[in-house]
């Protein structure tokens, strides 16, 4: 089997996030998810969850499913590295994401979740796709969609095509040659920390050197920006005039008129390039001149994170085999 589903940007100035929309249930109800290599939980907003915490998102009724059924005596608690939360209870149901079907779905419904998700309207959820052992539900883990799949699929594999301010895909269990261009690299997938975890082979800032030494960090579709080592992030910004670290906005900012040069990542010996647009994130209030940079350092993080901007600048495959790998293209 395979599937495939858009990933439309839910605010297409910035790419904040993006959602897909899947079905649960029977009849199927239909949620837009945000896809998330960083985390591995499927849960969604649901009749569990109290109105005064839902503005307009979509929510899983699962007593309107005639397949679904209480997993009696599980829940779940997230917190994910921005700080919003959620919880709840647990339920099986069908799932489907682009025609491809998995019968007996962890659903995990929100009894609870942070302001940040109630303001959030265009987020029904979130779909994990790191490894399984993220899972946060207890007392028996449950498996992502992905790894429920896997069996079912031609080749073990996902991929994300993120495009810039527009709609891509994700596609399960092929990869489609339409998408990218040239030979897709293939670096190795350290899964013990639970995400996607590779490294890179270097950087460059505009048409500066090439620096060679590796970088080890996550692939995450769930984090809108790039969080790289403080020493890569300064060398970037002392090639922006007026760019500064701001406490007050919790990162670089820029004057929006400031020319940006490009940023360049190796993987392997293939080069991807983050075009200047990108690495301009979006005003930090709405109408500001002041910018919000699209790389940030990552010390107070404890990873470096390759998320939305450096993944839109790619074509890449999620690779769940034994060991699994990350394939990188351009495109
Ligand atoms: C984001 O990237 C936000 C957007 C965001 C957050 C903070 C500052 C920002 C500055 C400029 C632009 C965006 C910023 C994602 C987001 C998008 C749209 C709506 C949102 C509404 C509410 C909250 C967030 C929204 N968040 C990253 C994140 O936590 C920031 C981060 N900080 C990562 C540290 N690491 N992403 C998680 C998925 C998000 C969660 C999806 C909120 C949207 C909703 C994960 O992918 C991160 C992962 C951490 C890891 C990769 C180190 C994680 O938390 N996994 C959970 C596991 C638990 C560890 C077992």
């Amino acid at each position: 089997d395979t599937g495939s589903a858009a990933a439309v940007p839910i605010d297409p100035r910035f790419d904040i996030a993006y959602v897909t929309p899947v079905t649960i249930g029977t009849p199927p109800q239909t949620l837009q998810l945000d896809f998330d290599t960083g985390s591995s939980d499927l849960w969604v907003f649901s009749s569990h969850t109290p109105t005064s915490q839902i503005r307009g998102q979509e929510i899983y009724t699962p007593d309107k499913s005639t397949t679904s059924k209480l997993l009696d005596g599980h829940t779940w608690s997230i917190t994910y590295g921005d700080g919003s939360a959620s919880r709840g209870n647990v339920y099986t149901d069908n799932f489907t994401v682009g025609g491809l079907a998995v019968a007996s779905q962890a659903i995990q419904c929100a009894q609870q979740v942070s302001s940040s998700f109630t303001t959030e309207e265009s987020i029904d959820g979130l779909l994990g796709l790191g490894f399984s052992t993220l899972n946060t539900v207890n007392p028996a883990s449950q498996l992502t969609f992905f790894d429920n799949a896997k069996s079912k699929l031609g080749s073990p594999v996902f991929t994300a095509d993120l495009k810039n301010k527009q709609a891509g895909t994700y596609d399960f269990g092929f990869i489609d040659k339409a998408k990218y261009t040239g030979e897709i690299t293939y670096v190795p997938v350290n899964p013990d920390p639970g995400y996607w975890t590779f490294t890179s082979s270097g950087y460059a800032v505009g048409s500066g050197n090439f620096s060679g030494s590796p970088i080890t960090g996550i692939a995450d579709t769930g984090t809108s920006l790039v969080y790289l080592p403080t020493a890569i992030v300064t060398a970037y910004y002392r090639q922006v005039q007026g760019a500064t670290n701001s406490r007050n906005y919790g990162g670089y900012v820029f004057p929006c008129s400031a020319t940006l040069p490009p940023f360049t990542f190796g993987v392997g010996e293939t080069k991807f390039t983050i075009p200047a647009s990108y690495m301009s994130y979006a005003p930090v209030t709405d109408g500001s001149s002041t910018c919000f940079g699209g790389l940030q350092s990552s010390s107070g993080i404890g990873v470096n994170i390759w998320g939305d901007v450096a993944l839109k600048a790619a074509f890449v495959v999620f690779n769940g085999a034994n060991p699994p790998t990350l394939g990188w293209a351009t495109k």
